[in-house]
């Protein structure tokens, strides 16, 4: 791994530390607490598959969609809604995989998402008014966490353009910043160092790219609303890029004329880039980005290899986007 003295749990800096390291060593953590009697109370109320499965969404409505002709499938098959709903990335409500029953503090009644910046019509809209306005469709996208696991996913939402052409941009808004839901009362963080990350979170995109066919607002996924775990109400998912910059829980929209500061570049900006598009010849400074696992698809630890596509396998949609 990194070139470093191995340093004692609680002196752990999390810019030395790979999001995939802290997984495995909580990991670890956990088979001992388990172990020790600790995780008796966890493992009674999640006695059976069934019952855990209705607890993973039990804060999701049904959500009736269409499935987009252009986006109805993927070269490999959708992943289990039971693997995509517990095995996910959410700072704000820890730092390992294991989020997701933490995650349902998330308080989404009476949500709300503020638009403004730059643009003609800023306005702050109620979920359910952005449910409404924007017609719903899903779309099976691609989804590679910068870690290296991929996942195939069919999100719920609508594209991103249809937002642009409602809230009309000047002619001097040239990036985007999203910002996710922070309440350090609600969202404890990755435990020790939690306090020295840039809170909230928040993620960015030229505006160009925003406007792409494929950038899109997930509200849902697998035909319900979007558990907390997943970045309930709204989220966004940007299928050629790494998963980071799919910004979860969003409560604000700005539109920019300078690139926004995001959370992840400015915390360990070598390796988390602002573009971060999937790109199997560009190695993350610590990891191979040449192969992917794809999550539940193999035994024991559930993944089998392939080769990870440029844009995410996306390229005719957005390469135009990187043209020099
Ligand atoms: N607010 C917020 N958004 C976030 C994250 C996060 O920690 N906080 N993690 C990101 C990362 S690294 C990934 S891979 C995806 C994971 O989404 P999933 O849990 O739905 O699979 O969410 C992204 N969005
Ligand atoms: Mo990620």
């Amino acid at each position: 791994m990194v070139n470093i003295r191995i340093p004692k749990s609680w002196e752990i800096d999390p810019r030395a530390v790979t999001p995939e390291a802290i997984f495995f060593s909580r990991r670890r953590f956990l088979h001992s607490a388990i172990a020790s009697g600790l995780g008796a109370a966890l493992l009674a109320g999640c006695q059976n598959q069934s019952q855990e499965q209705s607890q993973l969404t039990a804060k999701t409505l049904p959500l009736d969609a269409k499935r987009s002709n252009a986006f109805a499938s993927v070269d490999y098959p959708i992943t289990d809604e039971s693997l995509a709903t517990k095995y996910n990335n959410f700072y704000e409500f820890g730092g390992t995989k294991s989020i997701w029953q933490q995650a349902q503090a998330l308080p989404t009644d009476n949500w709300k998402v503020e638009i403004g910046g730059l643009v003609k019509n800023p306005r702050t809209y109620d979920i359910d008014d952005l449910r409404q306005k924007f017609p719903i469709e899903e779309r099976v996208y691609r989804f590679r966490c910068v870690e290296a696991w991929a996942m195939v996913v069919p999100w719920v939402g609508f594209p991103m353009h249809l937002l642009i052409k409602d809230v009309e941009p000047t002619s001097a808004a040239k990036f985007v910043r999203f910002t996710s839901f922070y309440d350090q009362k609600i969202t404890p963080g990755p435990g020790f160092w939690a306090d020295s990350y840039p809170w909230p979170y928040t993620e960015g995109l030229r505006i160009e790219e925003m406007a792409n066919e494929l950038a899109f607002f997930a509200v849902g996924m697998y035909g319900k609303t979007l558990p907390p775990q997943n970045g309930a109400p709204i989220r966004m998912v940007i299928p050629w890029k790494y998963g980071f910059k799919g910004a979860k829980s969003i409560v604000k929209i700005e539109f920019l004329a300078q690139q926004p500061a995001t959370f992840w570049n400015t915390l360990i900006p070598n390796e988390y880039d602002f573009e971060a598009n999937v790109n199997p010849s560009k190695p993350h400074p610590r990891w191979s980005q040449a192969v992917e696992r794809v999550v539940g698809n193999g035994p024991s630890i559930n993944w089998t290899t392939q080769p990870t596509l440029l844009y995410n396998g996306y390229e005719e949609y957005v390469a135009a986007l990187y043209k020099t």
